[in-house]
């Protein structure tokens, strides 16, 4: 790890004031130098007077506000397209993407970084490569995660083990290659898209085993939008690929 620049972690936040002092504390633990952005959709919970009255604010510690809640899909495009901006003036090292409610383990995100350095232009965390690797979800949520993820190997033919999880790192060249202007879906849907835009072209795709436990505090934003979202995606994906995606030249 010694040779890469630090990380930049992007996480979207609807809502998560109560675990951002937690998550925080044990990202710069985890990873002293990593940047954080948050990509906030008006919470309205302080998270903004929050994020500026940390020691952090404006060298590790950023904040993106939006006027409303916009899904999560546009948060990480917007983000994205921040931090992409910025690795132009000042590299980093990876662009990480991860829940705010301690979900993805702030110290798992060395174990990921480790998998780029190995090669990989993406690092996907898995909850299914090793039996299943969640505690303290609800059943019908676990079923539905794995159902999923099912659904997607078998329309995608992607031989990926958790294609709907949502901690995942990035080579931040690589990442600047993708056209996220074609990105057109948000919730779980979303983290499909991504991969599969990436799988498409061929990247080196790795996946990391993860331990992933319900979230800290706070409600989960899932929905059965987000749901219907991805099952009718999930094939006009494939049909869209039949067109090759275009890479940004
Ligand atoms: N900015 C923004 N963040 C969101 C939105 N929806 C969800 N999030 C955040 O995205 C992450 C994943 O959402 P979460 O509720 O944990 O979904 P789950 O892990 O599938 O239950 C969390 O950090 C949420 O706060 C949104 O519309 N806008
Ligand atoms: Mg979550």
């Amino acid at each position: 790890m010694s040779s890469m620049l630090p990380p930049f972690v992007v996480v979207p936040t609807y809502h998560e004031l109560d675990n951002l002092p937690e998550f925080t504390r044990r990202l710069w633990a985890a990873l002293p130098e990593a940047r954080l952005l948050l990509v906030d959709d008006a919470s309205g919970d302080g998270t903004p007077a929050w994020v500026r009255a940390q020691p952090q604010y404006g060298t590790q510690l950023f904040i993106l506000e939006r006027a409303g809640k916009l899904g999560l899909g546009t948060a990480y495009l917007a983000g994205f397209a921040w931090v992409i901006e910025r690795h132009r003036t000042e590299p980093c090292g990876a662009v990480v993407q991860m829940d705010a409610d301690l979900s993805h383990k702030p110290e798992a995100v060395p174990e990921l970084l480790a998998a780029l350095q190995r090669g990989a232009d993406l690092v996907l965390a898995t909850r299914y490569r090793e039996g299943v690797r969640v505690t303290n979800w609800p059943l019908r949520r676990l079923l539905l995660s794995l159902g999923g993820g099912m659904y997607v190997r078998t329309l995608t033919r992607m031989p990926i083990t958790d294609p709907t999880g949502g901690f995942k790192a990035f080579r931040p060249d690589k990442l600047a290659t993708l056209d996220l202007a074609q990105v057109r879906c948000d919730g779980y849907a979303f983290q499909i898209e991504v991969t599969y835009l990436a799988w498409r072209l061929g990247w080196k795709i790795d996946e990391v085993s993860i331990l992933f436990e319900d979230r800290f505090a706070g409600k989960s934003k899932m929905s059965m939008r987000i749901v219907r979202e991805a099952i009718w995606r999930v094939p006009w994906l494939v049909l869209r690929g039949k067109v090759p995606p275009r890479p940004l030249s």
